[in-house]
């Protein structure tokens, strides 16, 4: 990530390659305040047998696109709503609208969870192990929802619907 305040939100990529159990490194590398740091780790990634890298910044995000130049690493960016940032989308598109031969994979604003996700699903390609965790992390969010259908007060609207969608309207 681009600076310590990004932690607040680069904190949830953590937290779900912790659930599924995938080794990670964390650091802060700044495009702009630390420039040849930046082109250093990008440019040894490789080497150092990492697979793949999530680069979190705000504002004028350049860290992930700047990263994904260094290397043939996949790079999944997440636009982070830092104190810097407009509105945020500075950051969404400052990571999105990279020119044709340097893609970053784009999350959502403050989306680490899901960098954190995607990057495993990557990785899981060549680990089935891994592969095994995340259809088992798959079926828990259905099983949160179809929970929360059963704990929902659904029962007094007139076109409630069943969970095994066997009643007529
Ligand atoms: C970006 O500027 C960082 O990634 C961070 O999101 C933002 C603000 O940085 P700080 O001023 O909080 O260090 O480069």
């Amino acid at each position: 990530m681009g600076s310590s305040s990004d932690l607040k939100v680069m904190h949830k990529a953590a937290e779900q390659l912790e659930v599924l159990q995938v080794p990670f490194e964390i650091t802060i590398v700044s495009a702009h305040r630390t420039p040849v740091r930046m082109a250093d780790y990008a440019t040894k990634a490789a080497e150092r047998n990492l697979k793949v890298i999530i680069a979190g910044a705000g504002g004028a995000a350049h860290l992930p696109g700047m990263v994904a130049s260094y290397t043939t690493l996949p790079v999944i960016g997440v636009p982070v709503k830092s104190s810097n940032s407009i509105d945020g989308w500075d950051s969404v598109l400052s990571i999105l609208q990279m020119p044709a031969g340097v893609p970053v994979a784009t999350v959502a604003l403050d989306g680490a969870a899901n960098a954190g996700i995607l990057a495993a699903q990557i990785l899981a390609l060549s680990d089935s192990s891994l592969q095994e965790r995340l259809i088992g992390f798959k079926n828990s969010l259905s099983a949160k929802v179809m929970e929360s259908l059963k704990e929902a007060n659904l029962y007094d609207f007139r076109y409630f619907v069943n969970s095994d969608f066997s009643s007529g309207v």
